[in-house]
């Protein structure tokens, strides 16, 4: 399409300010990777200085890979655990069909670009024949222990044009050594093995966890030499999580920040001089601010330490044939895409072989699907080659000259652009050239309908990558504008497109108030809804905020596409009173971060745990509640703890009630969640009769898995 541009409104001043900024931008203006503040200097200086942090040319290389992919492979594969105690068999690991090729093939034609392997996972058994340890693929009945899954893999990457990187457990629940002084001696071994027997390496990945070794010790970790190590073998790889280079997003989630940082106050990596500057601060990788001004006024140090969002695509990290059926939806996939890539991280997917030594089909089809709709999305840019009012090139490449060329357009107003007709498009997408750093903090774009502007996104940062969903509008003028930036801003790339829809369905909320909210994985479907027990149509009500249902009732809801062609499942939700004025009055053990008060928050989401690793106490458990007012009870319903982690979730349990708070009376003694273990959803336990009362207490007797701690979802009572 060409575009015709309405140049009329050259702003002098603007071309002045941009040719003056590209001439003043020298190297020497740039901190790569790290700023030391001086003592004393303003808050101004520090974020001059700020918005001239950039990364390194391997920092930059990687951010724009955008997607890579993790392969989560080992015994667990065989034994169905998440983590392997290291005691397991070496026996076990016996894939029928191993086909790396298979792998990266698949990988590849998903859209990602680098391939990270569990050459070791915490269990200790080491995918490649290491001669550090026996407990190897040497000891499995794999190609009669003469295979080599890394090398395998590094093969195949080769073959493709994929790059290739390592993670290796630092935590090792096989290794004799673990725990003692000559654990550290051994890991560089192994981070050698794989760092020189392979050719290039990309990525290094250090988990962060540090759990016990076989002799119940814990290892104090030497990250100095580890990192030594690193450079010297592989110095354009980069090291993520536990590595100084690339940093955890803090969730498994797939979500990344709205205002995500690659500038951060966060140190990187676990040198004792960063987790000390860490700890000054009070930060961690799960802090919601890294990088706002207000951390960098209390900040002595910025880094250049991007995120990156590591999710699988299956409930657990590992493949088990139970999930088969769970694979994340094509409309929860691309929601991830949009809030990892779009939210200026990179997107680590994980997607684990199966037993065989294949990526399964269910897998393989979903990543297809996903590309597919990928490349729909972003097959049209419709500002593509437009030059805006100002003289403004919509679209620029980030910098590959990253030592000679720092040619980028500097806004520092709005800009406007001009289509020679009006498009539809749903989609924003916005970059930062980054190789000069992160500046942008708030953004505004409008869109021109009926000669009136019309705000349709705003949003904070952008850094590498912006990308924002909204409803369809049609237009021949939009307007970009820098609301907040730090010492001038460097876009390079504005792009418009039109994504096509994807129905899913929806999902029905309600809080601690009795507030009813409905939602779907893929924005601006039209959500419709019935409160009367009828199955919901389009002529229904039309969802458009959220409704109040304090004393409960029957939600029925329905998504359907903007024509009204396609329909979702129909969705049911069935709430009884809300606990907006329910209290905790008592309870048996919590750990602080999953209070007993988690327990009646209304929030599926959060959970009530006792302790489960120290100070254990064994069951019965127990929460008492005050209703804040006599309730007539009919019985109640358990929600187990949410995601696939069931670890706590009660069994046997007994059910009493109080006027007072004090003399209780048991209405369910020692009853029992049917099939529980195998399925375990949200009960219901109806009395016979009703009992008034202003309190009640749950107590458990017994857990699914025999453990001695709790774990609850929600509580709620049943009044209808
Ligand atoms: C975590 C590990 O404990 C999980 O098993 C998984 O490997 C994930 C990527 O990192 O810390």
């Amino acid at each position: 399409m060409k575009i015709c541009v309405n140049c009329k409104l050259i702003l002098i001043l603007f071309v002045v300010s941009l040719f003056a900024c590209t001439s003043s931008l020298k190297k020497d203006h740039f901190f790569v990777k790290k700023a030391v503040f001086e003592e004393g200097i303003s808050l101004d200086t520090k974020i001059r200085q700020a918005a001239h942090v950039i990364p390194t040319k391997q920092q930059l290389e990687w951010q724009k890979l955008e997607m890579t992919a993790f392969v989560h492979f080992t015994i667990n594969t065989f034994t169905g655990m998440e983590w392997g105690h290291g005691n397991e068999s070496p026996e076990l690991f016996n894939p029928t069909e191993l086909d790396a090729k298979q792998w990266v093939k698949t990988l590849k034609d998903g859209g990602m670009k680098l391939v990270i392997l569990t050459c070791k996972h915490h269990d200790g058994f080491c995918l490649w024949p290491t001669k550090t340890t026996t407990h190897s693929v040497v000891s499995s009945p794999w190609k009669d222990g003469k295979g080599d899954v890394v090398k395998e893999l590094k093969e195949a990457c080769e073959e493709y044009g994929m790059k290739f990187g390592i993670y290796l457990s630092p935590w090792d629940r096989n290794a004799a050594c673990y725990g003692g002084s000559s654990y550290n001696a051994f890991f560089l071994k192994q981070l050698s093995e794989l760092l020189t027997w392979y050719g290039k390496v990309d990525e290094v990945w250090f988990d962060g966890a540090c759990g016990e070794g076989p002799n119940g010790k814990k290892q104090v970790y030497d990250w100095d030499a580890y990192y030594q190590k690193n450079h010297e073998l592989q110095p354009d790889a980069v090291v993520a999580v536990m590595g100084e280079d690339v940093r955890w997003v803090g969730t498994e989630s797939g979500y990344g920040r709205e205002s995500e940082w690659s500038v951060t106050a966060l140190a990187p990596g676990g040198k004792a001089a960063m987790t000390e500057i860490n700890r000054h601060l009070n930060i961690q990788s799960t802090t919601t601010d890294l990088g706002s001004r207000a951390m960098i006024d209390k900040a002595s140090n910025l880094f250049w330490y991007p995120a990156e969002v590591d999710v699988s695509i299956r409930p657990g990290w590992f493949y088990h044939e139970s999930e088969n059926d769970q694979i994340k939806s094509l409309a929860k996939m691309v929601d991830i895409y949009f809030n990892s890539v779009g939210r200026n991280a990179l997107l680590l997917l994980n997607i684990p072989p199966d037993k065989r030594g294949l990526i399964h089909e269910n897998d393989v089809a979903r990543l297809q699907e996903f590309k597919a709709y990928i490349d729909r999305t972003f097959d049209r840019n419709i500002l593509e080659g437009a030059i805006s009012n100002s003289g403004v090139n919509a679209n620029k490449a980030i910098d590959d000259q990253y030592e000679s060329s720092w040619d980028v357009d500097v806004m520092s107003t709005s800009v406007e652009f001009t289509l020679t007709q009006e498009e539809s498009f749903n989609v924003l997408m916005l970059q930062e050239q980054i190789a000069l750093g992160q500046r942008v903090e708030k953004f505004r774009v409008e869109v021109m309908l009926d000669g009136q502007w019309k705000e349709i996104v705003s949003s904070t940062t952008i850094g590498y990558k912006k990308l924002m969903r909204f409803k369809k509008v049609k237009t021949n003028k939009v307007r970009l504008t820098i609301l907040e930036c730090r010492d001038g801003a460097h876009i390079c790339n504005f792009g418009l497109f039109e994504s096509p829809e994807i129905l899913s369905d929806p999902v029905i909320l309600r809080d601690k108030e009795g507030l009813v909210s409905l939602s779907t994985e893929s924005p601006n479907l039209v959500i419709t809804y019935t409160l009367d027990g009828s199955d919901p149509t389009k002529s229904s009500m039309i969802y458009d905020k959220p409704f109040l249902l304090p004393k409960g009732g029957l939600v029925k809801a329905c998504a359907f596409t903007n024509d009204f062609k396609d329909i979702s499942n129909m969705i049911t939700e069935q709430f009884d009173i809300c606990p907006a004025k329910w209290q905790v009055i008592s309870y048996s053990d919590q750990v602080n971060s999953f209070p007993a008060s988690n327990a009646i928050d209304g929030n599926v989401q959060t959970m009530w745990h006792s302790h489960w690793d120290n100070n254990v106490l064994s069951h019965p458990h127990f929460i008492a509640v005050d209703l804040g007012e006599p309730i007539e009870i009919k019985g109640f319903s358990y929600i187990p703890r949410a995601g696939t982690n069931k670890s706590g979730t009660v069994l046997k349990y007994s059910f009493y009630v109080s006027v007072d708070g004090e003399n209780w009376i048991c209405l369910k003694n020692k009853g029992e969640f049917s099939n529980m273990r195998n399925h375990p959803i949200k009960q219901f336990v109806r009395f016979k009769t009703s009992y008034m009362a202003r309190y009640f207490k749950f107590e458990s007797i017994s857990g699914i898995y025999n453990e001695d701690w709790i774990s609850v979802g929600e509580l709620g009572l049943l009044t209808q």
